[in-house]
């Protein structure tokens, strides 16, 4: 396993459309396990590919809290259904770090995807698991947790993690 590193705002790759994954090969099997071991040390409860600068549709996520930790792959994700009923959640993202909005989402939502052995599954997501989901699938779609805000507050976050990143690459070690 390898980490990799987590692209940020303003990078262009994330407002991209990500591809289908054709076929479960090696590479990718190698490119979702090099993603959990990422998100574990971000740390984080999600990753999309495109954050690791692949802009391929598979996504990781463990919501576990405890010790235990409980892994979940998703190749080609596709929302099949979304509740009426909504939830608010404070969302954060490794790729606009240290920056978190309440954004209001379906509470419910039901995902088909691929698992490794290509087998086609499908779950329904409440809680955590489905605000996190559907967090994953807007990356692959290029969409970013700001662009639910107003334009004013979305400006105000993107200008802020830009400043702090070409601050941060003027320190030479
Ligand atoms: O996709 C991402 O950028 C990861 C993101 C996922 C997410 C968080 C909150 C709501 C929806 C989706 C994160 O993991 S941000 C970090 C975070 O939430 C967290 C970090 C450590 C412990 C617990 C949570
Ligand atoms: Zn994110």
């Amino acid at each position: 396993m390898a980490l990799k590193n987590i692209i940020t705002v303003p990078d262009p790759l994330l407002k991209s459309v990500s591809k289908p994954v054709n076929q479960i090969t090696g590479e990718i099997k190698k490119l979702l396990n090099d993603m959990l071991e990422t998100m574990y040390k971000a740390p984080g409860i999600g990753l999309a590919a495109v954050q690791v600068g692949v802009p391929l549709r598979a996504v990781v996520i463990d919501i576990s809290r405890d010790e235990e930790k409980n892994p979940l792959l998703f190749i080609n994700p596709k929302i099949t259904w979304r509740s009426e009923e909504t939830s608010i959640y404070e969302e954060g993202c490794l790729s606009i770090p240290n920056q978190f909005a309440e954004i209001e989402r379906p509470a419910s939502c039901k995902v088909e995807f691929l698992d490794l052995e290509d087998k086609k599954k499908e779950i329904k997501a409440s809680g955590l698991l489905s605000t996190c989901l559907q967090h994953e699938v807007d990356h692959l779609n290029g969409i970013l947790f700001v662009d639910y805000l107003s334009k004013l507050k979305k400006n105000y976050i993107i200008k802020k993690v830009s400043k702090q990143k070409k601050n941060s690459e003027k320190i030479v070690v």
